[in-house]
């Protein structure tokens, strides 16, 4: 038989009744097990039937491989616990904060056309959401780290009417929804930290970056208590999430990591509407089954959370199995079809496949076949999942429930492929959802849809907060819980203002040594917490591997080959340095769970996340953008950057993009420095800003792997390493007719020191060497500048620190950088006068640095000739001076453009 075949028959074996000897034989095998289970428990079970399938597969018997378990409910009926709560009185909680939820969009929508808003995605996850804050999420507290919850962002309406009713949020501003601009403030769309800094804690709307960050904030709350820097605690991490959401490759990329860590104190909650924008997420296939295969696959504990409790009676009555297996048939497309259906439609599209299954139903009502609740509308079923998910030891758990998108929404949108975009009600829809969910409010009112709150004395409003008072407090709530740092560690930085005399090194190397010494401080030596994708090596940081080890949550449970060298591969459960392995995402969920610490739990660490430039900004840029709103903390190193200082790897690997790529997120600092001294006044001073003056920004540094003599200071210039850029060197001669003024920053400063040479001794022009630090620094400055002068016309205009510093430079203007010339460019108009940019646009190549360098024409020599060409332009030389130079520079004037080759 061939393969398809055979699956076929074995497929039509498991679907086929079997009759007569078969059934009975089957029927002994299901009575020896289930009195197994009976006297012996679950365990012993599945250990006989673990043995079993061994067994079999020694005597040659070839069993598919399926991950999935019947499309029921992992949790039987009779495992399900009392639910602890007043069931009428969430329900009517719930249909509030329901109603208020939907008020927030149809009124926002009423008043500004387009302005948005969703409904029917908080429509389903209510029931998800409720019975968590009635009963499971704790909130942060003097006593308690409290539980961590990602929300899903497009759920927000519901986490604002919740608020609402809690006394949280004023009516003025649950009116205000998506107007934050109004007089008084509004709320904004999404989970924002940065716009509500009070309330959210994780921005989650770029779907796909929550389950991932909340995996490795799972990761680092056990990483802070294997190295005692928090007490062991039951804290959970919770993240929401949709089904379409899992799409996003981010989704799922690193579910193995939390099995693998074991990481029993998360639980993903994912709500299977079986709806995305568009339609079904997969209208052909079985979203929850294909998730469960893949949770269950990497070893995560699954909870189905399937059918609510009026299926349990019909499931009991049926001893053959033929529901659960009907239910297994559908494909998500014709369940979506079904629950927009009337109970007929159910009776004789669902059950009527088979007359036995009729037969189940037959005492039942139309009526009450379309009241047949999914399991994420039934409170006792999604308790029952989340109790176990707390309960469960070893393993994360992710609950999959299955909902309806746009619940209660009726004719206005549930389950209709239009409900994501639903932002307006009919009269008619509004008072169909009103009577649904019995708001008192009468038929001239609610078309009104005013929002509702019960009096502060009402038993709902009581029993609300007796509720969260129970577990704590409110969540989510945001406050910044550490204390400043107090040194200012210029001890520390010292040594690095001083030059290296002489010796070659590169600033991935000094920044190494400041590391090490970090690592070393009594205040914050602890703090510090290294990050790698794969990449110390590369770096040159394996010597901390020994030092201070490699974080691993079970130690090392082997000799490691290199176990004979000074540096060997030393794994520890308080080791510090997070090696992620190959995944910068991953590493910049740690970097943000490490760099919201000060707010999560109270904790300053100092995240140092160092990797290939390249695959910062340009792979990752929207972790960072998250990590931006957040504010989160910390540094990150672009290492092995520069277009030309990365020797021999390539157009993929060469960076010249990502300081141009920095310059959106607002709250990034980005530097690109050449020197030692220049990179150390940055960390420091990076430090008193964000640990002690509680600054919510985060730094980007560049750093090189290309070896030189690094100087020592020229004078205290701190100010100018700080704002942008500061006058390296004077030329030798500053009486000379000829001047210029060049630009240099990161290893392509030393080009420009060697054009200064060149320029002196070969042409005679005296030129000055400034190192600029940072264009965004400058061009900030510039833009603030202006605007300030602007709005302010009758005050004493302000003058941008570019302008003011070049002030007293003479002669033409300069610039080189390995970046894209639109840095240079960007500040130009503040100069006093025409500005000559070179910098590489383009592909990169595999090359040795001078001919990357010559290639990309930023070179001391394509420097020299830049200059002499403004020198020309401005009539200060003659023409053959400047065709002489290109050619005893040896420079190729037919040469392809770099840009576009
Ligand atoms: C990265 C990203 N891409 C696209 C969107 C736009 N978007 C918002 S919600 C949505 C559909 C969400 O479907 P699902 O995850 O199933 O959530 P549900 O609303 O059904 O619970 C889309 C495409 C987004 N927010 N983020
Ligand atoms: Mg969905």
């Amino acid at each position: 038989m061939k393969d398809e075949e055979l699956t076929e028959a074995m497929n039509n074996e498991l679907k086929t009744q079997p009759h007569g000897i078969h059934d009975v034989e089957i029927q002994e095998w299901l009575e020896s097990l289930d009195s197994v289970l009976e006297s012996s428990g679950p365990e012993v079970a599945a250990e006989i039937l673990e043995r079993l399938r061994a067994h079999a597969t020694v005597n040659g018997i070839d069993l598919p491989f399926s991950a999935n378990t019947p499309y029921a409910n992992t949790i039987p009926v009779r495992l399900e616990p009392l639910f602890p709560g007043d069931q009428e009185l969430e329900r009517r909680i719930k249909s509030l904060i329901r109603w208020n939820a939907l008020a927030m969009v149809v009124r926002a929508n009423r008043v500004e056309h387009n302005i948005g808003g969703h409904i029917s995605t908080y429509a389903s996850a209510a029931t998800l959401y409720e019975v968590g804050f009635n009963h499971f999420f704790r909130a942060r507290s003097e006593e308690f780290e409290g539980d961590t919850v990602y929300f899903q962002g497009h759920a927000s309406p519901g986490i604002y009417a919740r608020a609402y009713l809690e006394g949280r949020i004023s009516a003025q501003k649950l009116e205000n929804f998506r107007r934050e601009l109004k007089p008084g403030g509004g709320l904004s769309s999404y989970p924002h930290p940065w716009l509500m800094p009070d309330f959210w804690e994780f921005p989650t709307v770029s779907m796909g970056l929550s389950p991932l960050m909340a995996i490795y904030q799972a990761r680092f709350n056990r990483y802070l208590e294997d190295r005692g820097m928090k007490p062991v605690t039951d804290a959970k991490v919770w993240a929401f999430l949709g089904d379409g959401e899992t799409d996003e490759p981010e989704s799922l990329g690193a579910i193995t990591l939390a099995s693998r860590e074991k990481l029993d104190n998360l639980i993903f909650v994912v709500n299977c509407n079986l709806q995305r924008l568009d339609g079904p997420v997969r209208g052909n296939g079985q979203i929850i089954q294909e998730l469960e295969s893949a949770f269950r696959g990497a070893g995560w504990n699954v909870i189905k959370v399937l059918w609510g409790s009026e299926w349990d009676p019909i499931l009991e009555r049926d001893t053959e199995g033929l529901l659960v297996r009907r239910m297994g048939e559908l494909v998500d497309g014709e369940y979506q079809k079904l629950v927009v259906s009337s109970g007929a439609y159910v009776r004789e599209h669902f059950f009527g496949s088979d007359p036995r299954l009729l037969q189940l139903v037959e005492p039942m009502s139309d009526e009450s076949l379309r009241r047949l609740r999914l399991g994420g509308h039934d409170p006792r079923k999604v308790y029952a999942a989340y109790k176990a998910a707390v309960e469960q030891k070893g393993k994360p758990t992710v609950i999959l429930a299955r909902t309806i998108k746009g619940y209660g929404l009726g004719e206005a949108g549930e389950g209709k492929n239009v409900t994501h975009q639903q932002k307006k009600l009919n009269e008619d829809e509004l008072r169909e959802f009103r009577s649904r969910f019995g708001i008192p409010l009468n038929d001239e009112d609610c078309i009104e849809v005013p929002f509702y709150r019960p009096a502060e004395d009402s038993v709902e409003i009581q029993y609300l907060r007796a509720r969260r008072e129970a577990l704590g407090g409110y969540v989510p709530t945001r406050s910044i819980r550490s204390k400043p740092i107090v040194a200012d560690h210029d001890e520390l930085f010292k040594e690095f203002h001083e030059g290296s005399e002489g010796r070659e090194v590169s600033t991935t190397m000094a920044f190494v040594q400041m590391l090490r010494k970090m690592l070393k401080d009594p205040e914050i030596g602890k703090l510090i917490v290294p990050i790698v994708p794969d990449e110390a090596r590369t770096f040159g940081m394996e010597s901390l591997f020994r030092t201070v080890g490699i974080y691993s949550s079970i130690g090392q449970k082997y000799e490691p080959v290199d176990v004979n060298t000074l540096l060997y591969y030393k794994e520890a459960k308080d080791g510090q340095i997070l090696e992620e392995g190959i995944t910068e995402a991953g590493s910049m969920a740690s970097f943000i769970a490490a760099g919201s610490a000060y707010a999560t739990h109270g904790i300053n660490t100092i995240p140092f996340f160092i990797y290939y430039s390249m695959f910062g900004f340009q792979r990752i840029g929207d972790f960072i953008w998250a990590a931006a709103d957040m504010r989160t903390r910390g540094f990150m190193l672009g290492g092995t950057a520069g277009r030309t200082t990365l020797s021999g790897e390539g157009l993929q690997h060469q960076d010249g993009n990502s300081h141009v790529l920095a310059l959106p997120v607002p709250n990034v600092k980005a530097y690109d420095p050449a020197f030692a001294y220049e990179l150390a006044v940055i960390i420091q001073d990076g430090i008193r800003r964000m640990y002690k003056d509680g600054e919510s920004i985060f730094y980007y540094l560049t750093v090189m792997n290309e070896p030189y003599a690094m100087p020592a200071m020229p004078g205290d210039v701190r100010d100018g390493i700080l704002r942008g850029m500061y006058r390296f060197r004077r030329a030798a001669n500053g009486k000379t007719k000829l001047r210029a003024q060049l630009f240099g920053s990161g290893a392509i400063l030393n080009e420009a020191l060697r054009a200064q040479e060149i320029l002196e001794t070969k042409y005679g022009v005296a030129a000055d060497i400034w190192s600029v630090t940072s264009y965004k620094e400058l061009y900030n400055d510039g833009n603030e500048t202006e605007r300030w002068n602007r709005l302010h016309p009758g005050e004493k205009p302000r003058v941008p620190y570019v302008t003011k510093t070049l002030a007293d430079a003479p002669g033409v203007l300069v610039a080189a950088s390995d970046y894209l010339k639109t840095l240079p460019n960007m500040i130009s108009k503040w100069m006093p006068r025409r500005l000559a940019s070179l910098g590489t646009d383009g592909f990169g190549r595999s090359e040795g640095r001078t001919s990357l360098r010559d290639f990309f024409e930023v070179d001391s020599r394509f420097i020299t000739v830049a200059t002499l060409h403004e020198l020309f332009a401005d009539g200060k030389i003659e023409r053959s001076v400047l065709d002489k130079a290109i050619k005893e520079l040896g420079i190729n004037a037919e040469k392809p453009n770099p840009v576009i080759s």
